[in-house]
Order: structure tokens, then sequence, then C-alpha cells
């Protein structure tokens, strides 16, 4: 019986079809949301799209936090541009999702819920206007360093919203880094204000590229089908190599006793971040996980009377056009 589940389980998709899928994804022809594609690179998409949605949105909590708190109103101006275009995000995202055949209201539900998840780095808190540079500069960096390889990731809606969004977050990324520069070359307690933020967001920032390929569930998989371009400690070890000398350029100190060059490997070694850290904010139990849920279910729960007035237009002018007819 048991032997039979598992053979109608593993029959239920074609191998000729599977090993046609494989084939165009090696060729690097886009699947596209009509074509056949396989359960599992199907939900996984879902499940990666709709982390990615909620990335941007929940994301926008800890800078939104400083928008009225500005220095000034040109700051003021162009961090509510980011936030907006974080919004932006999520929305392309929500709609690439779709195409998968998800509704919205679904995906927006399982965060609300807590039961999908969304980038670790939101669950720490941002405490003052230098954390509002140090997220541009190493968070959209962190950011940029991950979705640049997916404007290549092998799903067609995926890779032309990356397209969209990396051109967006490079902006972001640079606005954090001016932030920065003027920290930096500020009076000394705005220096020491700068250091500060790189040390509390340094860690939570390698952590956003995910646990270490040896402890990643879906890296090989995801790989083969090429809904992810590179392994996780590729991308943190390229976002280090990075980011050092920027730091060096503003003057300040990588919070790591080990940061060395290593001639061999062309790249700097660098010290773990602590990852039982890391799984324990994916549990909830980060700083902000809490707050973040809350002003998300807040959120919704305000909005539930534009919702309510947008369904009732609708259905006026459906009848309207009934009774037309
Ligand atoms: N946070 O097998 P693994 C942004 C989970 S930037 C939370 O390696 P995968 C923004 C993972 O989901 C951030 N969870 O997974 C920037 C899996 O759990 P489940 C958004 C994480 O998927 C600035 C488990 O750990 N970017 O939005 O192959 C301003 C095992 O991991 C994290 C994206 O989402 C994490 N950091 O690789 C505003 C980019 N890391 O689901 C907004 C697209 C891992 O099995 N996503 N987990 O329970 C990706 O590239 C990949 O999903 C990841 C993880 C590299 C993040």
């Amino acid at each position: 019986m048991y032997a039979q589940m598992i053979k109608s389980e593993a029959s239920t998709e074609d191998p000729k079809q599977l090993k046609e899928f494989q084939a165009k994804i090696d060729d690097n022809i886009k699947v596209e949301p009509r074509d056949w594609m396989p359960e599992g690179y199907r939900k996984t998409l879902i499940r990666q799209i709709g982390q990615h949605a909620h990335s941007e949105i929940v994301g926008q909590l800890p800078e939104g936090n400083w928008i009225t708190r500005a220095p000034t109103l040109e700051r003021k101006m162009i961090l509510l541009a980011k936030v907006q275009d974080e919004a932006g995000h999520g929305l392309y995202l929500y709609a690439a999702a779709e195409t998968l055949g998800v509704s919205r209201d679904d995906l927006t539900e399982q965060l609300l819920s807590g039961k999908m998840k969304y980038s670790s780095i939101f669950n720490y808190p941002t405490l003052n206007w230098a954390d509002i540079g140090a997220v541009g500069w190493l968070v959209d960096g962190a950011a940029i360093m991950n979705q640049v390889p997916l404007q290549r990731t092998s799903y067609g809606p995926y890779s032309r919203a990356m397209i969209r969004i990396c051109k967006e977050e490079s902006f972001h990324q640079r606005q954090g880094y001016d932030i920065m520069m003027k920290m930096a070359q500020g009076t000394e307690t705005q220096k020491k204000m700068a250091q500060d933020a790189l040390n509390r967001l340094w860690y939570p920032s390698l952590m956003m590229f995910g646990p270490s390929d040896a402890e990643s569930v879906h890296s090989t998989q995801n790989m083969a089908w090429k809904i992810k371009m590179n392994t996780n400690d590729e991308l943190r070890q390229k976002f280090v190599d990075q980011t050092v000398p920027q730091a060096q350029y503003l003057g300040l100190t990588i919070p790591d006793e080990n940061l060395t060059w290593n001639e061999e490997k062309g790249g700097y070694d660098y010290s773990d971040p602590d990852w039982s850290e890391f799984f324990d904010v994916l549990k909830g139990n980060g700083p902000c996980n809490v707050d973040r849920l809350e002003a998300r279910n807040k959120a919704w729960d305000d909005g539930a009377w534009v919702r309510d007035g947008l369904m009732a237009h609708a259905e006026k002018k459906r009848a309207a056009k009934t009774a037309a007819e």
C-alpha cells in the first residue's frame, strides 16, 4: 500500500516532461506562466517570491520610522521616495507570484498569520539616523548582491520584476552610503554613531544571504532550476569583499577581528554571524518580530474601509452595466 502511494506520487509527473523542462532551463529559456512546470518548481517560486515581496513591504517599517525625523527636507524627500520604491517592489513581486496561481490575499494572509517569512534583517530596530545610512549602505547593498544575479533567474515574470527593482536598489544603496559619508566626516559624535550603526548591523546584514551552504536546504535544487543563481556563501563572500574597501574609505572599522585578506582565494576571510541568533530570529524571537507583525496587521485592519469601498464601487459599476445591457 505504502509502496503504491510512493509510486503514484512519483508517477504524477511525467519523466519525459521533467527532462524537457530541465533541458529548457539548461538552455536558459525562460519559463513563462502558461508553460508546464514541475509542482516543486512552482511551489518554490511562490515561497521565494512571496518571501521577497513580504520583505519589501515589511522593510518599509524600519525606514518609515525615520521619515518624520530626517535631519533635512532633502533627506526627508529622499527617504520618502526610497520607502515608496519598496512598496512598488512589493507590488511587482506580488504580481509575479500571482502568475503562479496564488492570490495576493492568500499571500497577505500567510504573512499576517506568521506562516510565511520575510527577511530576518527587518526584525532589527533602527535606533537613530546613522542606522538609516547603514541600512541603505549594507542592507540595500546585500539586497543588490543577491538580486542582480536574480535578473537572470529562470522564471520570466520574476526575472523581469528583478530588472526593474535592481535599477532602484542601486540608488537606495548610494543614498545610504551618502548618509554614512556625511556622518563619518562629521563631528566626533556623528562618527561614533556611524561606527555604532555598522557594529550593530554588520552581522545581521551577513545573515541576509541565508544559512551557510552546508545548512542551506533549498540551494542545490534551486540552483539546478536556476531559481537561485549563486549559493548563499558565494554571495556573502562577494558582499564582504565589496563592502570592506567601502568601510575603509569611510574610515570605519568592520567589527570583525578575524577579517584578513586571503591572497590565495582572492577574498577576505571573515567571521560567521552567530547562526543560533539567526535561527532564533527566524523562529520569531528577534528584537522586532512581534512589532513588525503587529504593524502589518494594524495596517491591514485600518485599510478595511478602503477595500470595502473599492468592492462596493466595483459592484455598483457592474450592476449599472448589467442594467444598461
Ligand atoms: N531571512 O535553504 P535556504 C529586501 C530561510 S532584501 C529569513 O538557504 P533559500 C529589501 C529560507 O527561507 C531581502 N529567512 O533558503 C532590502 C528557508 O526557510 P523555509 C529579500 C531566511 O530560499 C532593502 C531556510 O531559511 N530578498 O527585500 O534557498 C530594503 C533555509 O535557507 C533567510 C530576497 O528575498 C533570511 N535572511 O535561500 C527593502 C531575495 N535566509 O522557507 C527591502 C530572494 C534563509 O524553507 N531570496 N531563510 O522555511 C533568496 O535569494 C533566497 O530565498 C535566500 C534564502 C537567499 C534569502
